[in-house]
């Protein structure tokens, strides 16, 4: 396989100006036409002209209408067709094509799912359907012309303008459509199925009216209504926050059941996984329904931040996905809870980012080199991403924020650009000097900051002095010091912020208010270390750091516990407060786990329970929040922190705080269910949810207890449940027990749900997800469910993901989680090289676990890289992850 490297990035020696494709769709195969206006980038060029292809069968092809004589003039491999001397100057190159959708299992090109032909063309899968210059630098004007049996596919869509459409011979019919915009390759897309629409409208700032059309087959129509409202609401927003309209007359969503990543953000016609686009209260829960909000306004916000400015190669990706995942992180916030939705932000990426950036597949957000770009889809690149926009913005101001976004747009609206070009913008708009911050762009780790604070009684000052260390990774040994915004605010003894006048750091007196009071401000720490210390502060302070996660670190404070349990009574920034609450979790559960290894009795500090009791029952707190505040850290992150990752430990842990919490809060867990039940029916607003967030989390603790009665009254909340989001959840308090309540609940459910694959994709990862020993024998008994099926990626998320994400499991000493895993893989991969690379990453961590265990994981790891036929894919992950 070979390796892809940015330091080799030349510039194309051909562009296109225009494409017109032409599509006769098939059930045995498809014959794909192409028409390119090629132009030389600068004159005089005579280099050869190299089109990636793979998976094709070359059936003609022509240069200014004569036909082209294989080896004196193109070369063909099994992954280019080379024009050995084109000609010099503007030619036209006609290439056609035939591929065979219908046993495309990869999901990537043009393929079927449920009958309906749909193309996925990102990173590498226009290739997949004719040959091209398939790189995101090469940006043309497109037609498509889609000819098919018209009752089979009745409907026939591509981007752009549908300008013309008929009928044909032998029932066959036509559509062309037409791009006004150019674009790269893979933003290419297609559809032809028998699929309804949900028809809507948007009028744009400017007065133009939108025709919005969300397509799925008829039966799920009715479901579309919050993807709809979810459509409007982000065009709405993307213009009063970041002035951005619309730019077509015309927005398709399709809806598929098979699709490997969640969507895709195709010129105006989105491609959608259907679990992110089809709810109703019956079938959905409130995370789904807060996904679908999420990922269409990120698809749909791609039409600016990826679509009009796109990316001029894949290790940049982080240009368009960072800046869109910071984007719906925003659009979210606003349309729901500020701080809940950042609470939510950084759980996941310290639960799944945090880890990649600490393992052997760890990158910095623009990586260095990749094998298969499919592979760098990643939480680095997106999570990680985000995090380096928000901090220009932290820096910046929201003011200046936008200032820079605003020059970007005008700088580079339809070009194809770099992280530089985007940092540029950011810096020029503001006459800002951001030293190192590019960095965060080339240095891959998570940097660990330390901080010791002291307070001078006679001075009247209060000095934090700061250091920092990135971890070394893969490729990158030594690393320099990182360009870290850190919010601070300081509160008095009565809990109360304190106003900031005045910091003194590297030498210079800095005022930071001298009228409106200022309570937080943010430091500039970008050297390996550096004190700053505030003036005129009348006490000792308690400092409360990095305000709203301002810089994706890890870090290391010499608050005491009883600092920490004051921050988390009072901090006004409320991220904090509950940051402070999971920083005491996260050492109480250290010591539990210590405490476990030697077997000591475990023992929980009645401080912690007095914590945990006085949030549940403050009525003043945000409901949702509360839910989070209770919830513990996950045991991942808990793993992450030990020298030798211990599951057994770390699991029986923290079932025990679990139970033991359940057993002396049960009272005030008892009355957050009776009082939060539904006042009536399903309501997709933050109050509810929040609502349902605290009544739900309360009813698994107390299902933990498994005492009959608390069973009984599970029970009831799943029988009289009216939307999904209530009867799952207590589904899944009472699958904590395995039994005779538990399977009957579970057969109950099938029974109910067994024709809707969304809901049963939901049963299929709960069973996964179960910590009962021995649970692998059932997750093996599951893949011959007649509702399971290998090749659709949802249920190889629900099923074979949900049983790596449960840690007794997977790492079940005896190997039997590992060994299920490599057989699984070996097998997938044949059907869906994506995929399977996805779960084999699961094994990436092996390192961290104890000597039998790194043992058994690294055999599987052997084997799988020495399977027949292994793709690049799985290739890379495996190959990288026994480095
Ligand atoms: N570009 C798609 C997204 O928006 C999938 N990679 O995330
Ligand atoms: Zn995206």
């Amino acid at each position: 396989p070979k390796e892809a490297f940015l330091k080799d990035y030349k510039k194309p020696d051909y562009l296109f100006e225009s494409v017109d494709l032409k599509f006769q769709l098939g059930e045995d195969k498809t014959i794909v036409s192409s028409n390119i206006a090629v132009y030389p980038r600068e004159e005089g060029v005579s280099s050869p002209l190299v089109l990636n292809g793979s998976d094709l069968k070359l059936l003609s092809i022509k240069v200014d209408g004569k036909d082209l004589k294989m080896s004196e003039d193109y070369k063909l491999d099994l992954r280019h067709l080379t024009l050995v001397s084109p000609p010099n100057g503007a030619f036209k190159l006609e290439i056609v094509t035939e591929i065979d959708p219908i046993h495309n299992t990869s999901l990537e090109g043009l393929y079927k799912s449920s009958g309906v032909f749909c193309t996925q063309c990102e990173a590498e899968g226009f290739r997949k359907i004719t040959f091209y210059q398939d790189r995101p630098d090469v940006m043309a004007k497109y037609t498509c012309r889609i000819e098919a049996n018209k009752e089979k596919y009745p409907v026939l869509l591509s981007n752009g303008n549908l300008i013309e459409r008929g009928d044909l011979e032998d029932g066959q019919h036509y559509a062309l459509w037409e791009d006004p915009y150019k674009k790269p390759s893979y933003l290419f897309a297609l559809v032809a199925g028998q699929l309804e629409s949900r028809d809507d409208s948007f009028v744009t700032c400017s007065g133009r009216k939108v025709a919005l059309r969300i397509w799925t087959p008829a039966q799920d129509v009715p479901k579309t209504g919050h993807a709809m409202y979810s459509l409007k609401a982000a065009m709405k927003w993307d213009e009063e926050v970041f002035g951005l309209e619309y730019d077509l007359d015309l927005f398709n969503i399709v809806a598929v059941p098979d699709f490997n990543m969640g969507a895709m953000e195709n010129k105006s016609l989105n491609i959608f996984n259907s679990k992110l686009v089809l709810a109703s209260p019956e079938t959905a829960s409130d995370g789904d329904y807060a996904s679908i909000l999420g990922v269409i306004g990120h698809e749909y916000f791609h039409n600016w931040t990826g679509n009009r400015v796109t990316c001029r190669d894949w290790f940049q990706l982080s240009l368009k996905e960072g800046l869109t995942v910071f984007r719906d992180q925003e659009f979210s916030s606003d349309m729901g809870c500020r701080p809940v939705k950042r609470i939510a932000d950084v759980s996941k990426l310290r639960n799944y980012q945090f880890p990649q950036d600490a393992g052997p597949m760890a990158h910095p957000v623009r990586p260095h080199s990749y094998i298969k770009m499919d592979n760098f889809d990643t939480v680095t690149v997106y999570e990680k991403g985000a995090e380096v926009v928000r901090m220009y913005k932290t820096l910046l101001g929201a003011m200046g924020f936008r200032k820079g976004m605003d020059l970007y747009f005008q700088r580079h609206d339809g070009q194809a650009v770099t992280c530089e070009d985007f940092y540029a913008a950011m810096c020029n708009a503001n006459g800002a000097d951001l030293a190192n911050f590019l960095q965060w762009y080339s240095q891959a780790g998570t940097p660990c900051v330390k901080v010791v604070s002291s307070y001078n009684a006679e001075a009247k000052t209060f000095t934090l002095k700061f250091s920092q260390e990135v971890p070394p990774t893969p490729g990158q040994p030594v690393k320099e010091p990182m360009f870290i915004p850190v919010a601070v605010g300081l509160l008095d003894s009565t809990g109360k912020d304190m106003p900031l006048s005045s910091l003194y750091s590297n030498g210079v007196q800095k005022t930071i208010s001298s009228g409106e009071p200022v309570y937080t401000t943010v430091l500039h720490f970008n050297k390996k270390e550096e004190e700053f210390v505030f003036s005129n502060i009348p006490e000792r302070a308690v400092p409360s750091l990095l305000r709203g996660y301002s810089a994706p670190i890890r870090l290391d404070s010499d608050l005491t516990d009883a600092d920490l349990f004051f921050l988390l009574a009072h901090d006004s920034d409320e991220f904090n407060r509950w940051e402070a609450g999971q920083l005491l979790s996260r050492k109480l559960m250290l010591s539990l786990v210590s405490d476990f290894q030697q077997q000591k009795p475990l023992a929980l500090n009645p401080s912690f329970v007095d914590g945990i009791r006085s949030i549940l029952s403050n009525t003043t707190l945000d409901k949702e929040f509360i839910s989070k505040a209770i919830t513990l850290p996950g045991e991942g992150e808990i793993m992450d922190m030990m020298p030798v990752a211990d599951p057994d430990a770390v699991h029986a842990v923290r079932i025990f705080i679990r139970k033991e919490l359940a057993l002396q809060l049960k009272q005030e867990l008892l009355a957050a269910v009776t009082n939060n039940r539904s006042p009536g029916p399903y309501v997709f607003d933050h109050e509810n949810m929040a609502r349902r967030a605290l009544k739900n989390t309360a009813l698994v603790y107390l299902a933990t207890l498994n005492e009959p009665d608390l069973t009984q009254l599970v029970l009831s909340e799943y029988k009289s449940a009216s939307n999904m989001t209530e009867q799952f959840a207590a589904m899944a308090a009472l699958a904590q027990n395995p039994g005779q309540v538990c399977d009957e609940v579970l057969a109950d459910f099938y029974n109910k749900w067994q024709h809707d694959y969304l809901v049963v994709n939901k049963w299929f990862a709960l069973q996964a997800m179960s910590d009962a020993p021995g649970n692998v024998e059932n997750v093996r008994k599951l893949l011959n469910h007649p509702a399971f099926d290998m090749r659709n990626p949802n249920k190889v998320y629900s099923l074979i993901g949900g049983f790596c994400g449960s840690p007794v499991n997977f790492h079940a000493k005896d190997g039997s989680g590992y060994k299920f895993l490599g057989e699984v893989v070996v097998q997938l991969d044949k059907i869906n090289p994506q995929v399977a690379s996805r779960m084999v990453s699961a094994f990436s961590r092996w390192k961290r676990y104890d000597e039998d265990r790194q043992a058994l994981a690294k055999a599987q790891l052997e084997m799988i890289v020495s399977a027949n036929g292994l793709s690049e894919n799985v290739y890379e992950i495996a190959s990288k992850s026994l480095a």
